[in-house]
Parts: structure tokens; sequence; C-alpha cells
């Protein structure tokens, strides 16, 4: 599994920098000559990319198994539409962006969308057929859409068109919005999350008698706000019997409420659990006696492209020794607690050269907590 996502990421990644050099030639080849300099444009091109972010970011969480796409035309250097994808089934960002900017496109204005255009019909019908007929002669792409389907396919159909298309525009963060969606469309795989609040030494729960809560309120704010992304929360039997979570989203905008998946191993449950009494009971799953990546493998099916593992312990252990984890969201709170309840058991990494290590690292202090969010590394030359 790690060698299969090992190739994946080493595939995206040469490809889109493939891509990208290969339009590197092409930007310059294709600028207006109205523009001032390659810097100016690639300034400006940002700047217009940055405004497609955050039209994308409106539905972050809510397209899935779509993918989050914002799109703004610009004339004259002011942007006079802007769309958003909103989810499956409905228009995609650049058909939103052209029908409200409903009139005719003139020959100066520019598209500027996230991800490549789609080609083919899927739920809705190619966007590149509508930018062609909409009459735009110019469009700035921030990044290729991994989708088999389309990948650089759009792009080299708006080109053989005569569209002059620049590409790889704040292509990283452009493709960080779709994380998920990018790893699921090319394996059917979801990613996953794991995530776990605990003490400084490592501990998931404080002694018997006191607060279950280790971190405090604002760092469970922070997390719960996770919830409200992901298509599936995970959590193991046990955690179901001492915690009885609820895992809903809660107080957050948008209803959408995660498939909750329970993973036991001798079925007993019990039965009047809020998971499956509540009045969200028909989205809650649960897998008997599987391993966790059939389950993630079962959910991938289900266009579950994305997976958060809440706990307890057992599950995360399982996740990080099939090395299943995509990303990792930890809460450290200042408190020992010591015990035999540890955040991440399982057999463990035999030595150092087989731990987990990770990247892309970010802390951020919350309350009195620390969220560590990070990525594993795919590879040893890393
Ligand atoms: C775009 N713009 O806003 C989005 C795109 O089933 P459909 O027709 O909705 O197509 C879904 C696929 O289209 C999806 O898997 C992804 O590759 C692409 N998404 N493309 O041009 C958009 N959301
Ligand atoms: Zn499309």
């Amino acid at each position: 599994m790690l060698l299969w996502r090992g190739i994946f990421n080493i595939v995206v990644c040469n490809y889109v920098t493939y891509w990208h050099n290969s339009r590197a030639k092409n930007v310059a080849a294709s600028e207006d000559r109205n523009y001032s300099s390659p810097v100016a444009t690639t300034q400006r091109d940002k700047q217009f990319i940055r405004a497609a972010l955050k039209e994308a970011e409106k539905a972050e969480g809510q397209t899935s198994p779509n993918p989050a796409v914002g799109a703004v035309l610009v004339i004259d250097n002011r942007i006079v539409a802007k769309g958003h994808h909103r989810g499956p089934g409905h228009e995609h960002a650049e058909i939103e962006c052209l029908r409200n900017f409903d009139a005719p496109v003139p020959a100066r204005a520019t598209l500027y969308v996230t991800l490549e255009p789609c080609s083919t019909v899927g739920r809705t019908s190619p966007c590149t057929d509508a930018i062609l007929k909409a009459g735009v002669r110019k469009v700035v792409v921030g990044a290729v859409d991994v989708n088999p389907r389309h990948s650089g396919k759009g792009i080299a159909q708006l080109q053989n068109a005569g569209v002059k298309v620049r590409n790889g525009i704040l292509a990283e963060e452009c493709a960080r919005l779709n994380e998920a969606f990018n790893k699921w469309i090319v394996t059917r795989r979801p990613f996953v999350i794991a995530k776990c609040g605990m003490s400084l030494d490592g501990r998931l729960t404080r002694p018997s008698g006191e607060p279950r809560w280790i971190t405090g309120a604002p760092a469970r704010r922070h997390a719960h706000h996770l919830r409200a992304r992901v298509d599936a929360i995970l959590v193991g039997a046990e955690t179901v019997r001492v915690d009885n979570p609820r895992l809903t989203v809660r107080d957050m905008r948008g209803p959408r409420q995660p498939w909750r998946v329970v993973l036991t191993r001798s079925g007993k449950l019990p039965r009047h659990a809020r998971l499956f009494s509540d009045r969200m009971a028909t989205r809650t799953l649960i897998y008997q006696g599987k391993p966790l990546a059939t389950v993630l493998k079962n959910l991938g099916k289900r266009d579950v492209t994305s997976v958060l593992i809440e706990g307890g312990g057992e599950v995360l252990g399982q996740a990080l020794d099939a090395r299943l984890i995509d990303k990792v969201q930890l809460y450290l709170a200042p408190v020992l607690t010591g015990g035999p309840v540890i955040a991440f058991p399982g057999r463990g990494a035999r030595n150092a050269m087989n731990a987990l290590r990770l990247r892309r690292i970010s802390y951020q202090q919350i309350g009195q907590s620390v969220c560590i969010t990070a990525y594993p590394k795919v590879g040893p030359s890393e």
C-alpha cells in the first residue's frame, strides 16, 4: 500500500512538473501583446487565481465526491463575474461564472479557474465546450485535474481550438484544496486523516473519575470543524462503548452529516449508543471483523473520498502499522497523565528507520494546546 501510494505521488508529481515545464514554453509564446512583462503577467495571474481560490473555498468540504473549484472572469484587470462549484450535479465553476456574467464575452476577457476545465460528459456537459461556445479566448488554470478522464485533455482541447492557456499558477495551493479528491479519483481509496487529542506523554485518557477531555474547549472546537469537511468519521467499538460519541457536525454552515463508521471485532456494541439510536442513525455503518484497509476500500466504492479517524488508540495504531494515514492532525495538551492508554499502540516500527516520518509540518497554538498537522513522507529519498 505504501509502495502504491509512493508510486501514485511520484507519478502525479512528475506529471504535474512535466506539465508545468512544457507549459512554461507556451506561457512565453502565448503572452498577449498588451501584457507588460512576464513578471507582471505572473503577478496578475496569481492575484486572480487567488480570487478564484477564494471562490472555491466557499464550497470546501461540500462538493464531494467532486472537487472544490472556483472561477473568475476578468476584463481590463477587473473581476466582472465569479462562480464556484456547489457539488455533484450542479454546474461547474466556469459555467456558473460565465452564467453570472450573462453577456457576450469580449475577446480581451480572461477566465481564471483553479482546476483544469473538464472535457468529457459526466453528470454535466464538458466545460471546454461551454468555454469555447461563450467565446472565451484566454484561460488561466491553477492545477491540472488528476482525474484520468480529464487530466491534460481539457487544456489540450482549448489550445487546439486556439485559446491561449497559461497553466500551473498557484498549482500547489489549488491542488492542496482538493487533496482528498486527488487521492480518491486516482486510487479509489479515501484520503485518511488521523486525529486525536492527547497528553504530552501521548496518552488518550485521563485517570478515571476526572473529566474525559484532555484538550481544552478551543482545541475541541477546532477539531470539530474537521468533521464538516470529511465524508466519513471512523471510530473503534471501544470508543463507542466508553465515550458514546455522537460524531455529528454541529454549529456549522451546511447540513452535510458524514458517514459514521464503527469497526468492531466481536460485534458486541451497545444497541442504545447514540450512533445507532439518534436521528442520524441511518448514517452509521458497522464493519465487523474487517481489516482497516478493506474497510477503506469499501468506503471508497461508496464515493467516500475522505475519512477522519477519531480513535481510539487501537484503530489509530492499526492505521499507523498498515501505513494507511495520509495526514495527521494531533492536539497536544500541556498535561502528563501516564498510564496505559497510548495514542498509537499497534506493533510499532521495528526501528527508527521504519518509523513514519512527517513533512509539511505546521504547529498552531489553540488555547493551551498545540495542533500539529503533517503529512507522511512517501519515500526514503525525501
Ligand atoms: C471543472 N469544473 O467546477 C469541477 C470539475 O460529473 P461531473 O460532470 O460533475 O464531473 C465531475 C468531474 O469534473 C470531477 O471528477 C472532476 O474531474 C471535474 N470537476 N471540473 O471543469 C468544476 N468541479
Ligand atoms: Zn467542468
